[in-house]
């Protein structure tokens, strides 16, 4: 196995950017299971990615651990005990790093690395990185789909001289609140989930709304431990069940429409998802929520009472309550005791759209109402998501064609997988692929299976490179864009649209055509002698 440092040896078979879920199976994969020369580039000083980084007070995944989790290796799977429904990040960062133990695999690990410029050279990859140069015939880019914080576009935060924290660049020795007058910036998932930890802190929070988000309750509690040995033998079938289902996860086919039973049905039915929590149990409600918006709006209004039911005043209940939007086309977040948060003393509530956020001050937040003066102030605004991770590689393909250039009108990928133009350039969870619709760890896994595969089958072949075609790349974004359409999801300005950034071109990054149709498409095109791609 090659332990050089990157200053000797520099050549390898495939290098790898990101060691969290997805490049830590890559490693793994390409050196353990097809005994390839890899090297993982990480900008991080250790493993996790996403929860390396997103370590902010109350951060959770809000699918089930048991679920959560890789499914490549049995004996993993067996060993490792979860302590609770709904894993926070601590647990998940130690998992991941039981994994990278477990699998030897930090010392293919370029740590504290961070990829300047990546170039096809012809036969291969030259990657420029702030430590040296790697080259290799193959790229891999599994850095995430929300790993680049978005600028927010603050006017004066650089003049204000109080404590500025993003919820993704967390510090790792945490953060006292207490007897400190805190603002937050953002009610998304990450802002839902910091927002009542913070509170039970801070002598005042102060929450900085713009639009209002449908909530959910995650319903966490410790791991059930007489579940957790049922599921354990069962984790074969398990994850069957979970690849041919829509998101990935083991769930029953739910009923088709939400129209087609009596409200009271109906409201039973949401009752008990509500009651059960997590993001898929609710949103899987009836198979047509994302797709019908007179179905929707029944399970928006269901999470509108429930709001205005927790919230004591009616005054800010209904500031709360999303509306002018579907439920679904903005990630939903989950969450713990969010709404009763609004009901505490020490919070307040301020709407950004009565209330414009002006700028920051030297002590403050100004908005069109006055200045309020804060000791802290937490970003949690988002993510350039899906393209931001890969864009910032500084990627230039055949002829030096920027990565940039080629999506300057949004993400041109054939099967979210790759790129024409820039030959063994590869993407995990790219976009136009299910990824962020598809539970994270199987996610990763299925691309990476499949440019194992695809790199197994060129050596077979004695060949080198992989490309698709540019006929292929069209046929293939067309798809992807006749799907969303039949959805309601362009109908709202999300970050699955690109909206969430000024100037992002906007267009639906997802394929929202379900997991299973998602793999047939991938295997047939597989069987089919790589059917689009140019191999040589
Ligand atoms: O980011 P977001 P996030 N002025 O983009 C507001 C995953 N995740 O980090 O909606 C004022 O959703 C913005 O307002 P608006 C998950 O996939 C998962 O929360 O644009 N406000 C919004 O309220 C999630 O969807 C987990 O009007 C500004 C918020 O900031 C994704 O990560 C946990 C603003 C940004 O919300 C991203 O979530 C956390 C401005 N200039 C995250 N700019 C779990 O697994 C932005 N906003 C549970």
């Amino acid at each position: 196995m090659p332990t050089d440092s990157p200053s000797t040896a520099q050549h390898y078979d495939v290098v790898v950017v990101g060691a969290g879920f997805a490049g830590l199976y890559a490693l793994h994969k390409f050196r353990d299971q097809l005994g390839l020369r890899v090297r993982v580039i990480e900008q991080a000083g250790d493993v996790g990615g996403t929860w390396y980084y997103n370590r902010y007070p109350g951060a959770r995944c809000d699918i089930e651990s048991f679920n959560y989790s890789y499914s490549f290796s049995e004996e993993l799977q067996q060993e490792w005990v979860w302590t609770e429904r709904f894993a926070g990040q601590p647990e998940i960062l130690r998992y991941l790093n039981h994994v990278a133990d477990r699998f030897d695999l930090r010392r293919d690990i370029a740590f504290s690395t961070v990829v300047e410029s990546a170039e096809f050279t012809g036969d291969g990859w030259s990657i420029n990185t702030t430590n040296g140069t790697f080259t290799a015939q193959h790229f891999v880019a599994a850095a995430g789909n929300l790993s680049v914080a978005k600028d927010p576009g603050l006017v004066g935060l650089d003049d204000y001289e109080g404590e500025v924290y993003t919820s993704s660049a967390w510090p790792h020795e945490g953060v006292d609140f207490t007897g400190k007058r805190v603002a937050v910036i953002g009610t998304g998932a990450s802002g839902t989930q910091l927002i009542p930890e913070l509170a039970a802190q801070a002598l005042e929070l102060t929450v900085f709304q713009r639009t209002p988000n449908y909530a959910t309750p995650i319903g966490n509690g410790p791991m059930d431990h007489e579940l957790q040995q049922q599921l354990k033998p069962n984790y074969a079938k398990l994850r069957e069940r979970s690849r041919a289902n829509f998101g990935g996860f083991p769930y029953e086919q739910s009923q088709p429409s939400a129209l087609a039973v009596s409200p009271a049905e109906r409201r039973q039915t949401f009752e008990a998802r509500w009651s059960q929590g997590g993001f898929r149990l609710f949103l899987d409600s009836y198979q047509d929520l994302l797709v019908d918006p007179v179905a929707n709006e029944t399970a928006a209004e269901f999470i509108r009472d429930k709001i205005r039911e927790r919230v004591t005043d009616p005054a800010i209940a209904e500031l709360l309550t999303p509306t002018g939007y579907p439920y679904g086309t903005k990630r939903p977040p989950l969450e713990t005791n969010y709404y009763e948060t609004f009901n505490r003393p020490n919070v307040q509530l301020v709407d950004l759209r009565r209330e414009p956020l002006e700028r920051f001050t030297a002590k403050g937040i100004e908005t069109s109402d006055g200045v309020r003066e804060f000791d802290a102030v937490v970003l949690a605004t988002g993510f350039d998501a899906m393209t931001g991770p890969v864009l910032r590689l500084g990627i230039r393909g055949r002829d030096g064609k920027a990565l940039t250039e080629h999506w300057s009108e949004g993400p041109r990928t054939y099967l979210g997988l790759m790129v024409n133009g820039f030959p063994n350039l590869y993407l995990v969870t790219g976009p136009q692929s299910p990824s962020v619709l598809y539970n994270g760890p199987l996610a990763v896994e299925d691309h990476v299976d499949w440019i194992a595969d695809s790199i197994s089958h060129l050596r077979a072949d004695g060949l080198t490179t992989i490309e698709p075609s540019a006929e292929a790349e069209t046929d293939w974004i067309e798809q992807t864009l006749a799907i969303a359409e039949q959805t309601l999801l362009p109908q709202t300005d999300s970050w699955y649209m690109g909206a969430n950034i000024e100037g992002k071109p906007r267009v639906c990054m997802v394929y929202l055509g379900g997991v299973p149709q998602y793999r047939q498409i991938c295997a047939e095109i597989v069987a089919d002698n790589y059917r689009g791609f140019h191999l040589s």
